[in-house]
């Protein structure tokens, strides 16, 4: 299935119905008074965010939503039938922009949240509502208001706590494939990954996200290769977790020009936490893999961690070192929320 994470969308809302217009009439009633009712309300379009999905690709075949308008209101006061809306579920993790300049309307990211992306009409008002008594006869009535349309664009972004990044080749997705459940195409050309991919990880009893990322290159910021494009799913990753190839010629030029990339894509990427991880250390000796690694600390200013998802070596203390940095993280979100609860002047905000 191909992955889908920016789609535009044209929604349309219901106008309201209109009032209407009458008078009861009757042999025996020749002035029965206005019995114009008033008109149902207009369909919204709504956007709820869903268990189970994890693309946008339904909208790729469907791009167009029109909620009805409200019924017309009838004589002998009946008023018009409301339409219904239209839900359009959304996967977790969706941002909703205006199409025109592309400001942020809605950021959806618990389940069962539910945003009006643009809201059906109301009624209009019958002649029946301006009877009074001195206008015992009124001939006014309200039209329904006219329901709103606008282009949208819808943007996914995965909600991963943990992205890989690398060159192509790094053994990435074959990682992935060790470590959870997710069966990504594994190969030992460049660029075998073309969409993100995801899998839950347990380790220790306790499970975290991990988002396999396609290869990046020398000049990605610039459209090289698959270009940047994904590296919007790691703006919401707790951390990063960088795969160097150890059987690299250069793998401190590997590990630099991943960091180039990344702070030219900006977005507080190349500020997140980085482990630094040697792969395929079962394809070099011991002395040579000390060697490079020796290297890469100097530059990286961090020890690497050696793994080969070939013998399973170092897998786990790499799991569980992700899974640390994971749980400090959450203490420490929840460290400021609970100075928050206790804050007098907070409450006072
Ligand atoms: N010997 C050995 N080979 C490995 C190991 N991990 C991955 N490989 C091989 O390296 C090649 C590339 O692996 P992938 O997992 O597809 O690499 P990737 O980083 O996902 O590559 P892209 O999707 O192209 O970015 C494959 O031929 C794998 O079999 C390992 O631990 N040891
Ligand atoms: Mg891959």
């Amino acid at each position: 299935m191909q992955f889908i994470d920016r789609v535009s969308i044209y929604v349309e809302s219901g106008a309201g119905g209109n009032g209407c217009l009458s008078f009861k009439r009757a042999r025996n009633l020749p002035r029965g008074g206005p019995d114009g009712g008033n008109g149902g309300r207009g369909g919204s379009v709504i956007a709820e965010c869903v268990e189970g999905l994890n693309t946008l690709i339904d909208f790729r075949y469907k791009q167009h939503f029109r909620a009805k308008k409200g019924r017309n209101g009838e004589g002998a006061n009946r008023t018009g039938a409301d339409s219904g809306d239209i839900i359009l579920p959304i996967p977790i993790g969706t941002q909703i922009l205006d199409a025109e300049d592309n400001s942020l309307i809605a950021d959806l990211i618990t389940l069962g949240e539910k945003v009006i992306l643009v809201k059906g009409g109301r009624g209009g008002v019958g002649n029946a509502y301006f009877k009074s008594s001195t206008n015992r006869a009124p001939r006014r009535t309200l039209p329904g208001e006219a329901g709103q349309a606008t282009n949208l664009v819808l943007q996914l972004k995965l909600l991963a706590d943990v992205g890989l990044v690398g060159l192509p080749n790094a053994g990435k997705s074959t990682f992935l494939s060790v470590t959870s459940r997710a069966k990504p195409k594994i190969s030992d050309y460049p660029f075998t990954t073309l969409t993100p991919q995801l899998g839950v990880v347990g380790i220790d009893n306790k499970e975290f996200v991990l988002a396999d990322l396609p290869g990046l290159i020398k000049g990605a910021h610039k459209g090289t290769g698959l270009g940047l494009q994904f590296l919007g799913h790691v703006e919401r990753c707790s951390l990063i977790v960088h795969l160097i190839d150890c059987t690299a010629n250069n793998i401190v030029e590997s590990y630099l020009t991943i960091r180039d990339e990344l702070l030219a894509y900006g977005h507080g990427v190349s500020e997140k936490i980085e482990l630094i991880c040697l792969t395929k250390t079962d394809s070099l000796d011991a002395e040579n893999l000390k060697n490079k690694s020796n290297e890469l600390e100097a530059i990286a200013k961090q020890k690497p961690i050696f793994i080969s998802s070939t013998s399973g070596k170092g897998i786990k203390i790499l799991l569980r070192k992700i899974s640390d940095i994971l749980d400090s993280q959450k203490e420490s979100i929840n460290d400021i929320e609970s100075s928050k609860a206790f804050d007098p002047l907070m409450r006072l905000v």
